[in-house]
């Protein structure tokens, strides 16, 4: 397991590459170029410069998170071609600079979705929080008009140029389907699939978050089935996942250990994070471990080293704690704290199974 940070880039993450530098075992930063809007071909100065500082404080930039899909492409629409030119061409330009893998999302108009970013926890920390009522009641027409209204309601994972957008959106979005989705996913993995491959980069799909549909809009990257399908849309070693515990974590039914046993060569990029789910649909993100919340952490970080997993892994967001203001879920604390957690399990695990070898050498073998 390799495990990697994600950053948001200078001036934009108050957490510094010199702090991440102090967390034992990272050897990587996940980065992306943040400024830039979904759709565009990224600049070459730009990801050297991004390059040039990570790897000066002694880190890789193997994997990107994300180089997102412009909505024309989700949608199906004509001048999608352009934007997949684009994309074909940014990831021509990072593996030229060493990219290894490039996380990216299907999920239609809003990225992850939570209703309160600082839910106040009982031990006095806050958290990523996510209340399915809420979501529920809200009608899609409302939410326009609530935004319009208000410049300043947003929820969290909303870009700003996306939300100006939004009730365009919505209208683009009524009739299409989940089968439109696939569709459209098909078509943009048929032109870029091929392109990675020819690069050796792995385009690893995260799962949408929460992995159901929200706001009448339809997710597709929610279950072992449909990562299944996705798999076998193309069947190529650069058609990957971005196995996130956490968001596919958030619906009961989803059983990340089997995922795992079932998809792991094709996950070279591992989300490991906790959730907390209550029998009404909500949940809260709350620390790693195990017995904090609802996703069998323990068991998740033994099925990789089962599988000998040697792809990157990141904790993915943490709650806010020891007073850090940070962006929400990006702190360096509770990160720093999950990642000392998931190498305690795997520590122990390899010094277990070193025991099992050396036992396997001294006292069968020489029998046999
Ligand atoms: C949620 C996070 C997301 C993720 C993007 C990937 O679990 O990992 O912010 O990075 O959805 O495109
Ligand atoms: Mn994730």
């Amino acid at each position: 397991m390799r495990m990697v940070f994600r950053w948001f880039g200078n001036g934009n993450d108050s957490v510094s590459l010199k702090h991440i530098k102090q967390i034992p075992g990272v050897e990587g930063i996940v980065w992306s170029l943040h400024d830039l809007p979904a759709g565009c071909e990224w600049p070459m100065e730009k990801i050297l410069e991004v390059k040039q500082e990570i790897n000066e404080h002694g880190f890789h930039i193997d994997v990107v998170e994300s180089v997102n899909v412009h909505e024309d492409i989700k949608l199906g629409l004509p001048t999608r071609d352009e934007y997949i030119e684009n994309y074909k061409r940014t990831i021509e330009k990072l593996a030229s600079v060493g990219v290894k893998v490039i996380c990216y999302n299907f999920m239609p108009v809003f990225d992850w979705t939570r209703t309160e970013l600082f839910k106040e926890m009982s031990d006095g920390s806050t958290a990523l929080f996510y209340e399915n009522q809420m979501v529920e009641n809200m009608d899609p027409s409302e939410l326009v008009a609530k935004v319009a209204n208000n410049p300043d309601f947003t929820m969290p994972g909303w870009e700003p140029e996306r939300l100006s957008q939004l009730e365009k959106l919505f209208v683009a979005y009524r009739n299409i389907t989940t089968e439109d989705l696939w569709n459209n996913l098909h078509y943009f993995l048929k032109e870029i699939i091929p392109v990675a491959e020819r690069h050796d980069v792995k385009m690893a799909i995260h799962p949408d978050d929460p992995p159901w549909p929200i706001f009448g809009l339809p997710r597709i990257i929610t279950s072992a089935a449909n990562i299944r399908r996705l798999l076998h849309l193309i069947d190529s070693p650069s058609n990957c996942v971005t196995l996130c515990s956490g968001s596919l974590g958030a619906a009961a039914n989803n059983n990340i250990v089997e995922m795992i046993k079932e998809f792991g060569e094709r996950i070279p990029f591992a989300h490991i994070r906790n959730v907390k789910r209550f029998e009404n649909g909500d949940f809260i993100e709350t620390s790693h471990r195990t017995k904090d919340g609802s996703v069998d952490i323990t068991g998740i970080v033994k099925a990789y080293h089962d599988i000998n997993y040697t792809g990157y892994a990141r904790p993915d967001h943490g709650r806010h704690i020891f007073d850090e203001e940070c962006r929400p879920g990006y702190g360096l604390y509770d990160r720093a704290l999950g990642i000392m957690y998931i190498w305690g399990l795997w520590d122990y695990l390899e010094k277990e199974k070193k025991q099992e070898e050396s036992k396997f050498k001294s006292t069968i073998l020489p029998n046999l």
